[in-house]
């Protein structure tokens, strides 16, 4: 056990139902003695189970809320040590001093993600799980939530060791028959090896290509709206947000400022971002409104692209498409309630014409098709979000590495070079995977990674 016990309020700062205290450590048992006054006499103080009294100032005794409390005797808790929670009202000035008197009472604050750093350190989690606690918490997506929780389930971890444990296993063979050269012992065959090793460098390379959805998952979409004046991106941007975010009206060059929206599209976290109506300009502000627009479609994953139906396709909106050409590109036909002047039909040596859309904001009319077009194909076929996903960039990067290293041990392996080799090359491999599961992380990829934690995770 670390030798300081460590407390913190693990609720968001604000009002609410209840607030919740975590203190974790050696004096956790100690610390509820002395604040804790059970409604009723407890004679002994069971583990994982929930008391219902007050918290007292430790030095005056006066009674600072009503509360439930639970300890959790260690290893059966979060971070594996004793854990003790307590339950107040959600006043975030009834949380402070409760915080105060248990800070008194020998306990001190805690850093972000120190709860999960312990857990990892006590072995409860390894460190690819105690990143998904992280990634859980701060999901901005129903996909990115559930990849979060297969991660912190074990599931990606488990994936990775499976190809782990071939590696280990074909270097266990290679480092025999180092040992035995010399000796009249049978081996067994390198034959049956060899594919071992490359089966386990396939499912590796399987797991790798799922990163691009992953981080999607993650991280979600932009997608920006662009267009010439007054065609209507303000007016789609508060369609698309369910509510009216973007100032509308018939001037052109009205929206000058980038306006962002999040929204979720079945699962996936999609920022939409309404730009400036662009064209040539001798007004410096909108002329910095028409660059911010150009900077921000470029960084994009995604461009909606709208035209005016009621006026026509002009050069300006093959400019501004070409323009986009290496991104995907959304046409949104926009205005469909009045006379059409264009043809969705022509616009198809630009964009297929499933990514032709036609719309009206005014009626709020195709508005879903839109959506569902913006985030068709990133699902990759996986419509129930099923599959398991590397998400995280320092894992990608780890596993990429071992890959690496493998495929050389593979090739060397098939032309019989001495086994040295290859089991250095394997060697290499298992030391990159490690990396993941954090067996010999340094700390200061731990301090990086719980860095970015919360207060109280
Ligand atoms: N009839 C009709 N009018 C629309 C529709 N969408 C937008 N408008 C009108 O078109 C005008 C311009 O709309 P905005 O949403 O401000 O257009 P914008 O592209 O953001 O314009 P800028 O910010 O100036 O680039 C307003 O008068 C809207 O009411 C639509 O679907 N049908
Ligand atoms: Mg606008």
């Amino acid at each position: 056990m670390r030798e300081d016990t460590i407390v913190a309020i693990a609720t968001p700062v604000g009002t609410g139902g209840i607030g919740v205290l975590r203190v974790s450590g050696d004096r956790s048992e100690d610390i509820c003695r002395r604040l804790f006054k059970p409604r009723n006499t407890i004679t002994h103080l069971e583990t994982h189970r929930l008391y219902h009294g007050d918290i007292v100032d430790g030095e005056t005794g006066r009674v600072l809320d009503e509360v439930l409390v639970t300890l959790m005797r260690g290893p059966r808790s979060y971070t594996g040590e004793d854990v003790l929670e307590i339950s107040c009202h959600g006043n975030p000035l009834i949380l402070q001093s409760v915080l105060d008197t248990v800070l008194r009472a020998g306990a001190r604050s805690a850093e972000p993600g120190e709860f999960t750093k312990r857990a990892f350190l006590n072995n409860r989690i390894d460190l690819a799980q105690a990143e998904a606690v992280a990634d859980l918490v701060t999901a901005r997506s129903e996909r990115g939530m559930q990849q979060a929780l297969f991660a912190l389930k074990g599931r990606l971890s488990k994936k990775i060791r499976d190809v782990q444990a071939s590696f280990a296993d074909v270097l266990a063979f290679l480092e025999t028959s180092i040992d035995f050269t010399d000796e009249d012992i049978t081996l067994p065959d390198e034959g049956h090896y060899l594919p071992v090793l490359r089966d386990a460098v396939r499912s590796g390379r399987n797991i790798l290509a799922t990163y691009d959805r992953g981080a999607l998952y993650r991280k979600g979409l932009t997608a920006v709206i662009v267009g010439r004046p007054n065609v209507g991106k303000s007016s789609l941007l508060n369609r698309l947000a369910g509510e009216k975010r973007a100032i509308v009206t018939e001037i052109p060059g009205t929206t000058r400022d980038l306006i962002e929206v999040d929204v979720d599209v079945s699962g996936l976290s999609v920022r939409f971002i309404d730009t400036a109506g662009i064209r040539e300009s001798d007004q410096e502000i909108e002329r910095e409104g028409v660059r911010l627009a150009r900077m921000r479609s470029a960084e994009a994953d995604l461009v909606i692209a709208v035209i005016d139906g009621s006026e026509g396709f002009f050069e300006e909106d093959r400019r501004i498409m070409e323009d986009n050409r290496d991104k995907r590109v959304v046409v949104a036909i926009n205005k469909s309630d009045l006379p059409q002047k264009v043809d969705p039909a022509k616009l198809t040596d630009l964009v297929s014409d499933e990514d032709v859309i036609v719309l009206s904001a005014k009626l709020n009319r195709g508005i879903d098709r839109l959506k569902e077009r913006v985030v068709a194909e990133c699902d990759g076929g996986d419509r129930n979000g099923n599959d398991v996903l590397l998400t995280n960039l320092r894992h990608r990067e780890a596993l990429r590495e071992a890959l690496e290293s493998a495929e050389r041990a593979a090739r060397s392996m098939e032309t019989g070079e001495s086994p040295e080799l290859p089991a250095f090359e394997l060697q290499e491999a298992l030391r990159h995977f490690a990396l993941i599961t954090g067996e010999n992380a340094g700390d200061d990829v731990l301090d990086q990674i719980f860095s970015r934690f919360c207060i109280g995770k």
